[in-house]
């Protein structure tokens, strides 16, 4: 009893006299979050708690830092109401700990391979002359909500912050692939970035993904996020935008596209992100990195989804108001059809009023008003279904790496 109170201090943050770290070691005041901003949920390790703080990164806001050898990040829920996650609040996530920085002017992106017909480089005043698109869809770590994993398995432990939804403007991949005269034997595209490990033994972070996808319309080449550079952590100069699927695709500080007419055989592929076959059924597969009896399969898409953003366990609610619920819903682009909230434990569901549809790649804002009828401990829970059916997986489908954990979100206020 006394260590959950104690947790749940712990993992509060006063807004008096609170403060964060810098990058540089220096303390600054926190400001962008509210007096009742969390660490995290009370399910994450506790290890993983006690090692959390909020700090920050150059060209950043405050965020919970998770560890910061290699610089991983997460947005605190409240920051995760907004229509558009500011490119200050987005999360970081990276697995390798050498991350230059990168001049616009230096930048040169390579494309070869004995699937290209030429080879060539692209300098970025060039890529901004290829003709612009926009798309507006979520970039989320295929272990958000890892810690959450019961029993926890090993790896960043995640609460329920790392993604976001932005509007990403560039040029189209198969833009770019079409200029490298891609030959019809194409099977794989592989991504190369310039972050290194800091002993060279570490294997490079490289993806790959099927030509199919590959050459979609939605996937480009970004320049900007939501009308702006990207911050140097989300991947200045160019990173890949794979609207779907799982952030692990997208290609930060991209430098290198390789075209094989086989499957790519990297360490990223052909062991880390990877899902027990037949776990999730229904997702689209990556067949070229299907090797006949794997017992593992590539993550893709990603899982239907939703999350409370303006309430957390513990907050307490003026007793006799209106009280809204607020949050987002997401799938793998497919599109929302509903979302319901629980006020009762799960017991009873009634459907949310949707916000504005900005396309099957974003995340849909939804609402929930009502009147508590009564003070005390209110259990309230989400639930999506997206548009083939779909829905959230009542009980965790546990992976030993804590991928697409998709149970619905559950918060707990109190109306006093
Ligand atoms: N170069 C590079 N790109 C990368 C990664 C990385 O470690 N290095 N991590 C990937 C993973 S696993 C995720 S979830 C997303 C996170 O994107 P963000 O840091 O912009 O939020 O970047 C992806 N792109
Ligand atoms: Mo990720």
């Amino acid at each position: 009893m006394w260590g959950h109170i104690m947790t749940n201090r712990r993992n509060f943050l006063g807004m008096a006299g609170s403060a964060v770290l810098a990058g540089n070691g220096l303390l600054m005041p926190k400001s962008v979050w509210s007096a009742i901003t969390s660490l995290g949920p009370a399910g994450l390790p506790q290890g993983a708690l006690d090692e959390s703080m909020l700090a920050i990164l150059p060209g950043k806001q405050a965020l919970i830092k998770r560890t910061s050898r290699p610089p991983n990040y997460e947005t605190p829920v409240e920051g995760l109401g907004d229509m558009f996650t500011p490119n200050g609040k987005f999360f970081v996530r990276w697995h390798l700990s050498v991350i230059p920085e990168i001049a616009r002017d230096d930048w040169r992106l390579r494309i070869a391979g004995p699937s290209a017909g030429t080879e060539m480089a692209l300098r970025y005043d060039e890529l901004r002359r290829l003709p612009a698109v926009e798309v507006i869809a979520v970039n989320m770590c295929a272990g958000n909500r890892r810690g959450l994993s019961d029993p926890h398995v090993a790896g960043v432990e995640w609460g329920h912050g790392a993604m976001g939804n932005a509007r990403w403007r560039g040029a189209r991949l198969k833009d770019i692939l079409h200029l490298a005269r891609i030959r019809s034997d194409a099977i794989e595209v592989v991504f190369h970035g310039e972050d290194r490990g800091v002993i060279p033994q570490t294997p490079q972070f490289i993806k790959s993904l099927p030509i199919w996808k590959a050459l979609d319309e939605h996937t480009i080449l970004a320049y900007e996020m939501n009308g702006e550079p990207l911050p140097m952590h989300n991947g200045f100069p160019v990173r890949l935008i794979v609207p779907g699927w799982a952030g692990t695709y997208w290609m930060k500080q991209i430098s290198e596209i390789t075209v094989l007419p086989r499957a790519y055989d990297g360490f990223w592929m052909k062991t880390a992100y990877r899902i027990p076959t037949g776990k999730f059924p229904g997702l689209v597969r990556f067949q070229s990195q299907d090797t006949p009896n794997a017992t593992s399969t590539p993550i893709t898409e990603l899982v239907v989804n939703s999350l409370i953003t303006n309430l957390q366990d513990g907050q307490s609610i003026p007793y006799g108001q209106p009280l809204t619920v607020r949050g987002v819903a997401w799938d793998g682009g497919h599109g929302i059809a509903k979302v319901e909230v629980s006020i009762d434990g799960g017991r009873n569901w009634r459907p949310a009023s949707m916000g504005r549809d900005y396309g099957n790649y974003s995340w849909r804002q939804w609402q929930f008003p009502f009147q508590p009828a009564q003070r005390g401990q209110y259990d309230i829970a989400v639930r999506a279904v997206g548009k083939k059916g779909e829905t959230q997986s009542p009980v965790l489908i546990w992976n030993p790496a804590g991928y697409h954990n998709n149970v619905p979100h559950r918060v707990r206020p109190q109306v006093v």
